[in-house]
């Protein structure tokens, strides 16, 4: 899934797509780069952003559904069941609402539906997110909300733990540490860590500042193939080229030949 943000401050891709026609090639360049699912935002979830009206979310994302769901599966990212009532009208099939509010409008649509964890809203979520039990309360959460999702007839439903949605440095670790177990669970899980700031605190060197978005690639290609050793269905980044060769590496995104085989071959090779 590749992030295709229509916005003036996104903490990483702010600004670069925020004019339709670049947002609407940088998608064709996702999608040539092997993206399968191309993930449109006009309103940014980073900590302590700000609201955007719906008219103005409406204006930045539409557009940019309409042109490329033809070529390639739209998902829509907003908190607003307005948005992705009318963002499905145009062509998304897939809702992902971090705030999950957009349940009833996608099951409306007959979209797919991610269901997220965050604590908190965007505005106030990193303030001093506390759990006793993060895996334990995390898991519970994205359990009702999949009850909900079912509950009102969404056959496609996905579970995202919401890495950096009212979460620590150490929240996130536990969370990417429990992927494996979060998968078992039989829902396909959804995972976003590219460029997010705990990976930039993570990679700095002791006593550093932490390394800004645009020095975060390692670590978000490194949580990236984590995710999808864990088995995780979807994994949500900026940089999809990469990623989809990370994931070809693997053997994430074509069943044969395995890992086992490409190493195998490899050894036969030498
Ligand atoms: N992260 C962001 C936005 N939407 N959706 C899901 N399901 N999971 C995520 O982890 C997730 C998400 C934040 O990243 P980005 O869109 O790059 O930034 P911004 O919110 O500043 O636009």
């Amino acid at each position: 899934m590749g992030v295709l943000n229509v916005t003036p401050d996104s903490f990483y891709d702010g600004c670069r797509y925020f004019d339709h026609a670049a947002a609407i090639a940088h998608g064709r360049e996702m999608v040539a780069a092997g993206a399968d699912i191309v993930d449109v935002g006009g309103e940014s979830t980073r900590p302590g952003a700000d609201p955007v009206p719906e008219d103005e979310e409406l204006r930045r994302v539409l557009p940019v559904v309409e042109a490329l769901a033809p070529i390639v599966r739209v998902s829509i990212d907003t908190m607003k069941p307005a948005v992705a009532t009318a963002a499905c009208q145009r062509g998304a099939t897939l809702v992902n609402d971090v705030a999950n509010r957009s349940t009833g409008a996608a099951a409306q649509a007959g979209a797919g539906f991610v269901v997220v964890h965050m604590r908190g809203t965007p505005k106030d979520m990193q303030l001093d997110p506390r759990y006793d039990d993060v895996v334990a309360e995390v898991f519970g959460a994205l359990e009702s909300g999949v009850a909900t999702a079912r509950r009102l007839g969404i056959s496609e439903i996905y579970v995202d733990p919401g890495i950096g949605f009212g979460k620590t440095v150490q929240h996130n670790l536990q969370l990417l540490r429990a992927l494996p177990r979060l998968v078992a669970r039989g829902v396909p899980v959804l995972v976003g860590t590219s460029r997010k700031s705990f990976l930039g605190r993570l990679a700095a060197p002791p006593g550093a500042e932490p390394l800004p978005p645009a020095d975060r690639f390692e670590g978000s290609l490194a949580t990236a193939v984590w995710a999808m050793a864990a088995g995780v269905a979807v994994v949500r980044v900026h940089d999809v080229a990469a990623t989809v060769q990370a994931a070809r590496l693997v053997g994430w995104t074509e069943p044969e030949p395995s890992v086992e085989g490409r190493v195998a071959g490899a050894g036969v090779e030498r």
